[in-house]
């Protein structure tokens, strides 16, 4: 078995609207002027560093924004252009919210439960339901109808909807999931990570338990190889609003901060008691704020086809010098990781998307590979039709007073025909 990426591509409307409470960086980068056709590109170059090193690669598109159709939801009316002016002038957050392109951090599409670990020996895809941010929530439908276009074979997926959007079933998908496991082809351990409902914190529950485990359940998951760990509070009230900017997995290698769960050593303890050869690498000397800041765990750690692993991290990681000293000593130390390599998707960064928040993992084997719609697997002949079209259509920038004009629509509009038309 091996593990396919899908990359979020980023949306034509990518820009800073402050919109999530509890994310350091999309809160200090409120008002700031957003380039999207740079933030696709970057984006896409992260795929192609995957793709070289010999990695197969997947995407995923972004859907139409401004979203029109949740407005009307809201009581507007009227054509599309109609239903955004009217929304820009009675709730201008509103209208923010419709034109996110927060698909992008497609780890919080859904949470996938690798088919060696499920109750049917498929695939399981469960949507997210993002019920902790309005902008957010707008993905889920879409994302579902969307999974059910690139997993198309029921033989070997299984896709579902999202969990209600309800209190405390809030469910952000694989970013508060790891899957621990000797080999992607081997029994896994499954951990999720949650948040506390009872807290009342500043910031809002993002994952909840019991959404986590409806998650195990739909799924089949056997209860003595699935784990549920407390995210720590300091971590969430230093801005790791969800567990993969404290801690990533793969294989037999857990990276994590030090102060990424609430007990990590009795997480610890429970894991190497199922899987002996695990090795919990811990970076010391990172402080949280350090760790939010360069996103150093917001990394992808990928086993490399000729052996070893390797850590994909964002350039800000290299441009702390703390963090970077911590990948240093993670290379010089007695683990699998081998290799670190630098991507520059500084666009998403400032809305708090590192380079594991922009992709969906998804472990397949041959068959596995197979049953997927080779429309949504990168080429090299892929590859260059997206980045064409994005050079095309995509908007060099977008300053805040922007989202409320229609000539913006309009291009948004035009790109995702665009895109479209090239999908196929
Ligand atoms: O949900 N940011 C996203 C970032 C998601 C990162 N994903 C993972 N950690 N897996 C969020 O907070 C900001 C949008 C804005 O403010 O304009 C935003 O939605």
């Amino acid at each position: 078995m091996i593990e396919v990426n899908f990359d979020g591509l980023p949306g034509p409307t990518h820009n800073y609207a402050g919109l999530s409470v509890g994310n350091v960086a999309s809160q200090s980068h409120f008002g700031e002027v957003s380039y999207p056709r740079a933030a696709a590109l970057q984006g896409l170059a992260k795929m192609r560093t995957a793709m070289e090193l010999g990695l197969t690669q997947g995407f995923l598109p972004p859907p139409l924004r401004p979203a029109a159709d949740a407005l009307r939801g809201f009581g507007f009316s009227g054509a599309d252009d109609e239903v955004l002016a009217a929304a820009g002038e009675q709730d201008l957050a509103l209208l923010r919210a419709a034109c996110s392109a927060s698909s992008m951090w497609r780890a919080n599409a859904a949470t996938v439960l690798a088919a060696p670990d499920t109750g049917d020996g498929r695939t399981h895809l469960v949507t997210a339901n993002l019920a902790g941010m309005l902008h957010r929530s707008f993905e889920a439908a879409e994302t579902f109808a969307l999974l059910r276009r690139v997993f198309a074979s029921e033989d070997r997926f299984a896709v579902h909807g999202p969990r209600a959007s309800a209190r405390h079933f809030g469910d952000e998908g694989a970013a508060n999931h790891m899957r621990l496991a000797a080999s992607h082809g081997a029994p896994g351990l499954n951990v999720f990570v949650h948040g506390e409902a009872s807290r009342g914190g500043a910031f809002p529950e993002r994952q909840s338990l019991r959404a986590s485990q409806a998650v195990a359940r739909l799924s089949g998951l056997a209860g003595e190889r699935t784990f549920y760990a407390l995210q720590n509070e300091a971590a969430v009230q230093a801005g790791a609003f969800h567990n993969d900017v404290v801690a990533v997995a793969n294989q037999n290698v857990l990276l994590a901060h030090p102060q990424a769960f609430a007990d990590p050593a009795r997480l610890y303890r429970e894991l190497r008691a199922r899987l002996p050869n695990l090795h919990v690498v811990e970076t010391f000397g990172v402080s949280l704020e350090d760790a939010v800041s360069s996103y150093l765990f917001n990394s992808q750690l990928v086993s490399l086809p000729g052996g070893g692993m390797a850590l994909i991290l964002p350039s800000d990681a290299q441009e702390n010098a703390v963090a970077w000293a911590a990948v240093e000593a993670v290379l010089a130390g007695d683990n699998p990781i081998e290799r670190a390599v630098v991507v520059d998707v500084r666009e998403s960064m400032r809305n708090g998307g590192g380079p594991a928040c922009l992709r969906l993992r998804v472990p397949v084997d041959g068959p596995g590979l197979a049953g997927i719609d080779p429309r949504f697997i990168l080429d090299e002949a892929r590859w260059t039709s997206l980045a064409k079209v994005v050079v095309s259509y995509w908007p060099e920038q977008i300053a805040p007073g922007d989202l409320v004009k229609p000539e913006l629509w309009a291009q948004a509009r035009e790109a995702h025909a665009a895109l479209e038309a090239v999908i196929g």
